[in-house]
């Protein structure tokens, strides 16, 4: 476990902090589908002196001296991310998945312009156009939604409908809470058809796509890729922009800088790269198979205790559960009483969720963090079993207390890298 020897005796109100994360996620079972973690070198680049540099601009083109290594890292983070994703460009300053989905909005898009993405509560994110973000003044978002949320099928044929009727200049793949693959090839074919880019945003699944357990995108056509790369990728924290082509490129990194932000991150460009040579290995796919595999296994042990699952199962790294209509508890209640044993995941609405979105029906969990620390399908078995568990017990303080002791057990067998 690192020390953190001079924080401790700096500021000890944060170092405790710090102990106190440390020991919760060794202890602790990570079912947040959107988290992860990383290994000792990323975390070690990311604690690195790049902090200290300002490198507005890109590898050779700075605005400031002193870019020798910046440029290095930064060269190799975008090397590695376009071998990864089969990209044309890459762009790796964004500083997170938000600000890089509203970089390419600019890039590709005049105020006014329609955009043609999912629906919140159908698995889209925010950014996707929420009408509560800032980005619904300046862009018109349409939605389109699961045309049955028992598959979570999608109605191409009304997607293609709308698009006719309604000209959006992008049409908008991706997902941060729905469990199926999306046909890229027939949006591809109606974004070409009504001259509209067409764009993923692969936050959630970059890792598996990076280790060939989804597919890519770009191989049915698709013109930008904008992900995070923190969650399946395991990187640090932070966002990325990719197009297939590399003459969309000058568009891309004129709206990241100078149009949308200043000064890179430069520790956590280098830190990409690394993150991004460890996704390039060939045990990264054995890895990014075993997401599914587990989420499978797991999403499966649910459905045969009688849970309600979200379109009936997974393809990816998540599922939902509508914990309303499996035991009687609301995803709030729901998360509360795993967190109470150990187990991390999150509330979340559900298609047409008929509770707001801080009291919602559903929790949403995946296997990224936990195929991490080597659990395989055993595992998850335990993990449901515990989660079973504490839902029949949840009136009974001292079953749970109990139960708590039994899930720090279990986790202890299983390190997290860089941590213990
Ligand atoms: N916050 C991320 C998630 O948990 O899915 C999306 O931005």
């Amino acid at each position: 476990m690192p020390t953190y020897e001079s924080l401790k005796q700096q500021d000890p109100d944060i170092f405790n902090a710090v102990a106190g994360e440390m020991q919760r996620q060794v202890e602790g079972v990570e079912l947040i589908p959107s988290e992860n973690y990383i290994s000792a070198a990323v975390m070690e680049t990311m604690a690195s002196v790049f902090n200290n540099k300002y490198s507005e601009g890109y590898p050779g083109r700075r605005y400031y001296g002193g870019q020798t290594y910046t440029d290095i890292v930064e060269s190799l983070a975008i090397d590695r991310a376009k071998r990864l994703f089969k990209a044309g460009h890459a762009n790796v300053q964004p500083h997170a998945g938000a600000p890089a989905n509203l970089a390419a909005y600019f890039a590709l898009l005049e105020p006014g312009d329609t955009v043609l993405g999912m629906d919140l509560s159908h698995g889209g994110h925010l950014t996707h156009g929420h009408p509560v973000t800032y980005v619904t003044k300046i862009f018109n978002f349409v939605r389109y939604k699961m045309k049955d949320i028992e598959t979570g099928e999608i109605d191409y044929d009304e997607m293609r409908e709308v698009a006719l009727r309604e000209k959006p200049k992008i049409i908008l793949a991706g997902f941060s809470a729905y469990p199926r693959e999306l046909d890229y090839a027939k949006m591809n074919a109606i974004a070409e058809e009504v001259g509209a880019y067409a764009v993923a945003d692969m936050a959630h699944i970059a890792g598996l796509i990076a280790g060939h357990a989804a597919r890519n995108p770009f191989d049915d056509g698709f013109d930008v890729i904008l992900t995070t790369t923190h969650k399946t990728l395991r990187g640090p924290r932070g966002g990325m922009i990719l197009s297939r082509e590399a003459k969309l490129g000058k568009k891309i990194d004129k709206s990241v800088f100078p149009g949308f932000q200043g000064g890179p991150i430069m520790q956590m460009v280098a830190a990409k790269a690394v993150a991004f040579a460890e996704a390039l290995k060939p045990e990264f796919k054995d890895y990014a198979r075993q997401i599914i595999v587990n989420a499978k296994h797991m999403a499966a042990k649910f459905m045969d205790s009688g849970a309600k699952l979200i379109t009936n199962g997974t393809d990816n790294h998540l599922f939902m559960i509508d914990c309303v209509k499996s035991w009687d508890i609301t995803g709030q209640e729901a998360e509360e009483l795993f967190d109470g044993v150990g187990i991390t995941l999150n509330k979340n609405v559900i298609a047409d969720d008929p509770r707001k979105p801080l009291d919602p029906s559903g929790v949403r969990l995946g296997t990224p963090a936990v195929t991490t620390r080597g659990m395989k399908e055993q595992e998850m078995d335990q993990l449901a079993d515990f989660m079973l568990s504490a839902v029949s017990k949840r009136d009974d303080k001292a079953a749970l207390e109990a139960q708590h002791e039994d899930v720090k057990t279990f986790c202890r067998k299983f390190p997290v890298p860089g941590v213990s």
